[in-house]
């Protein structure tokens, strides 16, 4: 379904109302409307229109949003603004009125040094161990690579990478544990070993089965928005308006898992950064994360050490992007998005602490 409206929540602020000066008492307290019942809250909107050839946008304070001259399109978008503001349910356990933070494992072979089976499963429990230490709520283990020119990993390689890993991990540590993978039986296995949310970068639309066999498991999925396959995606990309289309395409998979069975609190939406979009489309994107608020769902930001830090900024080695996916992870977590997945974990675990005290002006009450 392509929408004619969407509302996109700006004058995002740190919700203060605990703080109110003495001498303030006697004024009506005005606080906004929370941003998907977390301690973050929008004073505004801003009203996109589709349109030919450019979106309109416009910006209209909260109180003035039901009244003037958009009342009758506003009503259209009511839906929206109710999804906006209610909170979230939690996620395997996690509440999510506060960021979270997702460590990346990857078990490609590229990834671990020295070969081996054992040692690779190894280095993988290990490093998942280490970032929960450093500060991991949620580790995200994958075995196939999904960067742009990726080719495909076989499913039995998948399996032998992936699940001992899982299974690893589940013996030694409560964490919350995703794969990340576009499999049906890996999904099933992984399931089955412990797992506990299901990260398909198709949203279940790479194999036939994968929607039913994650409906089955009863697990939390992720659905993430790309255009085209990894092996070609970044080729030609093509959008009428990136920011709406990635919208529309998720408010259908979040739409699809709840046919499917799947539960919407258990469902979690992701715009995709680097998966078919080239620099401008990334960027207008992370300009407006606050928007998928809108799909009711806690939402998940991908930018770690991405190709468009590296653009932005001339940087070819992925390892030297730490600065710039920190600034990534801060942009999101300011629009309210309630997971960051990251690969540098104690690193950004610091940069969101210092953010959440310097916006709520204390260093207490952070939890
Ligand atoms: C993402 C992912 C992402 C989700 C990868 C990389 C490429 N899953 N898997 N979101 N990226 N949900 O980490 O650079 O952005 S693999």
């Amino acid at each position: 379904m392509k929408r004619s409206i969407y509302l996109q929540p700006t004058a995002i602020f740190w919700d203060r109302s605990g703080r109110r000066a003495v001498d303030e008492a006697d004024l009506p307290e005005w606080k906004g409307l929370p941003l998907a019942g977390g301690r973050l809250s929008f004073a505004a909107l801003d009203v996109l229109t589709r349109g030919s050839p450019e979106t309109k946008r416009r910006t209209v304070v909260l109180g003035d949003a039901f009244s003037g001259d958009w009342g009758r399109e506003a009503l259209a978008a009511a839906d929206i603004l109710e999804q906006l503001s209610e909170p979230r349910a939690r996620l395997a356990g996690l509440s999510l009125d506060r960021p979270r933070i997702m460590g990346i494992i990857n078990v490609t072979p590229d990834s671990f040094s020295d070969g081996g089976e054992f040692q690779t499963t190894r280095d993988a429990v290990e490093h998942g161990l280490r970032l929960i230490e450093e500060g991991a709520d949620i580790l995200d283990i994958g075995g196939e690579s999904t960067r742009p020119q990726a080719d495909d990993v076989g499913l039995n390689e998948e399996l032998r990478r992936v699940i001992p890993v899982v299974e690893g991990l589940r013996a030694k540590t409560d964490a919350v544990i995703s794969v990340d993978t576009r499999k049906a039986e890996v999904m099933r296995q992984a399931a089955r070993a412990g797992a506990d949310i299901l990260n398909d970068v198709s949203a279940f639309t790479h194999e036939p089965d994968s929607l039913e066999i994650a409906a089955d498991s009863g697990l939390p999925v992720i659905v993430m928005h790309a255009q085209g396959d990894p092996k070609t995606m970044n080729d030609n990309p093509q959008y009428d308006d990136v920011v709406l289309d990635v919208y529309d395409y998720l408010e259908s998979r979040v739409q699809a898992c709840i046919s499917a069975g799947i539960p919407k609190s258990k469902i979690i939406a992701d715009p995709g950064i680097g998966f078919g979009k080239h620099l401008h489309h990334n960027v207008a994107v992370m300009a407006g994360l606050a928007l998928y608020h809108g799909l009711g769902v806690p939402i998940l930001l991908g930018a770690s050490r991405k190709k468009m830090i590296g653009q932005l900024c001339n940087v070819d080695d992925a390892k030297e992007r730490v600065p710039g996916s920190l600034a990534c992870a801060i942009a999101g977590v300011a629009a309210g998005v309630q997971i960051v997945r990251v690969h540098d974990v104690k690193e950004t675990k610091q940069a969101i602490e210092v953010w959440r005290a310097c916006s709520a002006g204390t260093e207490k009450g952070l939890d």
